[in-house]
């Protein structure tokens, strides 16, 4: 659709409302409804990086989210958030999830302190208020000094410490491309031993986990399992569209602080 048709729709609805009535209603509605749909693939989101700088200044990410040219003005709330920035590192070894804020107009901004210099994958998700989800990916180049690649290694075993909580992560049934997996982390407290059963929402569920293939190239939806209560484990669904070795983010949070684990895991 040409961006004049798509104006005139937007015009013959903002009409509509202000003076539809009526017969008319019905077919009119109709068009609207058909024509406006947000179709994701045509949705188109332009990334600017001002002042990039590494290391210790703060790069001013802006997002300007289109659809045939035009800015998308309505975003609805997911997550409790209007927007998801995922940040990854090319290396994957930096990860960074934050919520830019709407300026209005498609416009979304936020700043962020990146590592280093180089390459980084940035996924941004959201929801046109017309349309179904959207999660578009980016490579963008951060100016300043590289840094050294950190190995990717699989593990065998998923445990991790993190800020004194042990947790370990259990895929099941046997790990398969293709095949719906469920991921269970059970979060213990590393100096008591006891259960943590005492975790917070966070962003609406009982935790998020992001997965990312090695190469960047493929980020999964993962969804929480709902009303799963507090802890001590945390029930999540996915599928692995390839084989292929893949990094797993989880995210919860406990005594309002975001805490992040993250496993490596080769899908045969
Ligand atoms: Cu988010």
């Amino acid at each position: 659709m040409n961006k004049l048709v798509l104006f005139l729709l937007l015009i013959s609805s903002l009409l509509f409302t202000a003076c539809g009535s009526g017969q008319s209603w019905e077919k009119e509605e109709e068009t609207i409804e058909v024509s406006n749909r947000i179709i994701s693939d045509d949705v188109n989101v332009e990334w600017e990086l001002v002042e990039k700088q590494a290391s210790d200044e703060e790069t001013l990410i802006r997002l300007k989210i289109s659809y045939n040219g035009i800015p998308i003005q309505d975003f609805d709330v997911n997550h409790e958030k209007l927007l998801h920035l995922i940040i990854v590192s090319e290396d994957l070894s930096y990860f960074n999830h934050i919520h830019p804020e709407y300026l209005g107009d498609g416009v979304f901004e936020i700043t962020n302190q990146f590592p280093a210099g180089g390459k980084y994958r940035m996924v941004a998700d959201f929801k046109p208020t017309d349309g179904s989800s959207v999660s578009k990916l980016e490579w963008i180049n951060v100016k300043g000094k590289v840094a050294e690649p950190v190995p990717i290694n699989v593990d065998n075993v998923f445990e991790r410490v993190v800020d004194k909580k042990h947790v370990s992560m259990s895929i099941e049934p046997q790990i398969e491309a293709g095949k719906e997996l469920t991921m269970k982390f059970s979060l213990t407290d590393e100096i008591t031993r006891q259960p943590i059963s005492n975790l917070e929402p966070y962003l609406g569920s009982i935790g998020h986990v992001v997965v990312l293939s090695e190469d960047g190239e493929r980020y999964l939806h993962v969804h929480a399992l709902e009303n799963q209560g507090t802890g001590p484990d945390a029930l999540f669904e996915t599928e692995f569209p390839e084989s292929g070795v893949y990094k797993v983010w989880g995210q919860f949070q406990k005594d309002g602080q975001v805490f992040t684990v993250s496993y490596v895991v080769k899908v045969p």
